[in-house]
């Protein structure tokens, strides 16, 4: 049986590029080639005493575990040893990481990413991954990347996907040019095709959101669960409940079995918890490319949104777009305005 690796995939889709020079082709092969050393790590991590904090905090705020940073930093150094990528934006870093080196200061592509995310889920052994989003620069070539090349709308993205290190590991992509699916054999060390030309449902029957977060939710939001609860056989409700607490693992699950993923705007959160450049633009490319939706809550279509800063966080609404359309009429009817967070304090 003839298998077609991640590599011969990536230069065979060149051609669909008319005037690519290979400069997407080789940053495409490079984040393949971190994902390996990434999933290496992340396969050891019960073995070798690389769990647990690493005493830092990131720019959110949060604890930082130890793989956070080594996948933070491999995906930096094999992005800038690709000579094609002048800058990254990481969950990481709280300041854009450029170069002083001529080499990636040639680069044409700026690359944001969380580099591992659901990390909390580490040291339990669930699924975790690497979301990308790549964007042709809009400063000039020669020059170190500026603010204005990260903080263009998710419509001009050019490249976007996700790793998910998981019972095995896939990495997934756009070019805008649909979905494919590559699941790592780790026997010959390469990403196969395994899911060519990825479509997602238009409905699905798994809705997925922190419940736990439910009195702390717009009016809509519950109203929208209470319908997903609801018994209505023609429409599939039940629906099931379905979910990790990696983003990466809740959507790949909904993108092959349809189904919506909602983390919405919580008391105290007006822009929920997922950020815009790293998490939700290049899902809502994957998705949209897929066949699905990627919006607010309020009809605003997530690669639409013009982002204003590096770190910004969005309400996100994504997945099968009958589901979508329905969520959003709750939305509509009943309101997306969260409850007032002195109620709970
Ligand atoms: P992280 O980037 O710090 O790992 O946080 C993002 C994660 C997502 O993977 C997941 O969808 C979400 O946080 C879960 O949040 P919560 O625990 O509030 O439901
Ligand atoms: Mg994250």
């Amino acid at each position: 049986m003839s298998v077609t690796t991640l590599n011969e995939f990536i230069i065979q889709r060149q051609a669909d590029f008319p005037y690519a020079k290979g400069e997407l082709t080789r940053l495409l092969t490079h984040i393949g080639v971190a994902a390996k050393v990434v999933n290496r790590e992340v396969n050891k991590a019960g073995l070798v005493d690389i769990l647990g904090d690493a005493g830092t905090d990131n720019v959110q705020g949060e604890r930082q575990k130890k793989l956070d940073i080594y996948a933070d930093e491999k995906f930096i150094a094999s992005l800038k040893a690709s000579g094609e990528c002048c800058g990254i934006a990481s969950e990481e870093d709280q300041n854009i990481v450029t170069f002083d080196e001529d080499l990636p200061r040639q680069g044409k592509y700026i690359l944001s990413m969380d580099p591992l995310d659901g990390s909390s889920n580490i040291d339990v052994n669930v699924s975790i991954g690497t979301i990308f989003s790549i964007f042709r620069r809009v400063s000039p070539v020669g020059h170190k990347a500026s603010m204005e090349d990260f903080l263009q709308e998710g419509t001009k993205q050019v490249a976007a996907g996700y790793i998910i290190y998981g019972s095995s590991t896939m990495m997934v992509y756009t070019t805008g040019r649909g979905v494919n699916g590559f699941t790592l054999d780790p026997s010959i060390g390469e990403f196969c095709l395994s899911h060519p030309d990825i479509i997602t449902p238009h409905s699905g029957i798994i809705y997925s959101i922190n419940e736990g977060n439910y009195i702390k939710f717009p009016e809509g939001v519950k109203k929208y669960i209470k319908y997903c609860q609801e018994k209505d056989i023609p429409t599939g409700r039940p629906y099931t409940s379905r979910y990790i607490g990696s983003l990466v693992a809740d959507f790949h699950r909904n993108l092959l079995k349809g189904g919506i993923f909602i983390y919405p705007k919580t008391a105290g959160y007006s822009s929920g918890k997922l950020r815009l450049l790293y998490e939700c633009n290049p899902m809502a490319f994957v998705i949209e490319q897929a066949g699905g939706k990627g919006t607010d809550g309020r009809g605003n279509r997530i690669m639409d949104l013009k982002p204003e800063s590096l770190h910004q966080r969005v309400p996100f609404y994504v997945g099968s777009r009958n589901m979508i359309n329905k969520a959003e009429e709750f939305m509509t009817e009943f309101g997306d305005q969260e409850p007032d967070i002195k109620d709970f304090q």
